[in-house]
């Protein structure tokens, strides 16, 4: 069916080219990036991240995620090596132990909790973020720092965070991973 093979090879192609680049986002040359990883191991997106004086300054773009709402979170872990088990390696939030989870809880957030994103109608996301409870090397707090000696990952989850409910906002099963590297 070589019209069948055609019509694949332009949607990997489309995908490929419409993985965006963050760069047009920010004018501040980031401090970190991320690629991002998808279940089956390919690269669905990009990341890059710029520490300011008051806090982290996350740019993402991907494709490829189930249209709607997902949790999006800092993971204390810089390993996205295992996407067949679901990313299990990224670990749990980062700041785990420090603070109870969720950005609405009166024990939260966890260092790593941070809003939810949404994809579009084709599985698109674009968004910049930033939050003052992480940071890329300094020392806010124990727990706190992204590039650690175990450095850390971002990830998308299946269903939306809830904001409170520990220890993961019940965001379901982890979609995405980006390991975060200097
Ligand atoms: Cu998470």
């Amino acid at each position: 069916m070589p019209r069948l093979t055609a019509l694949v090879s332009a949607a990997v192609l489309a995908a490929t080219v419409a993985l965006p680049s963050v760069a047009g986002a920010q004018s501040l040359s980031p401090d970190a990036q991320a690629r991002i990883l998808d279940r089956n191991g390919e690269t669905t997106g990009t990341a890059a991240l710029t520490q300011g004086p008051h806090g982290l300054l996350i740019t993402v773009e991907m494709v490829g995620l189930p249209p709607g709402w997902h949790a999006f979170h800092i993971h204390q872990v810089g390993d996205c090596s295992d996407p067949e088990e679901g990313f299990r390696a990224s670990g749990s939030h980062l700041g785990l132990g420090e603070a109870g989870q969720g950005l609405m809880s009166p024990d939260g957030p966890y260092a790593g909790d941070l809003p939810n994103i949404h994809a579009d109608e084709q599985g698109r996301v674009r968004v910049q973020l930033f939050t003052t409870f992480a940071s890329l090397t300094g020392a806010k707090g124990p727990g706190m720092t992204v590039l650690d000696e175990d450095g850390a990952a971002l990830v998308v989850q299946e269903t939306p965070d809830d904001h409170l409910t520990g220890p993961a906002g019940d965001g379901g099963s982890r979609l995405v991973c980006g390991v975060i590297s200097q």
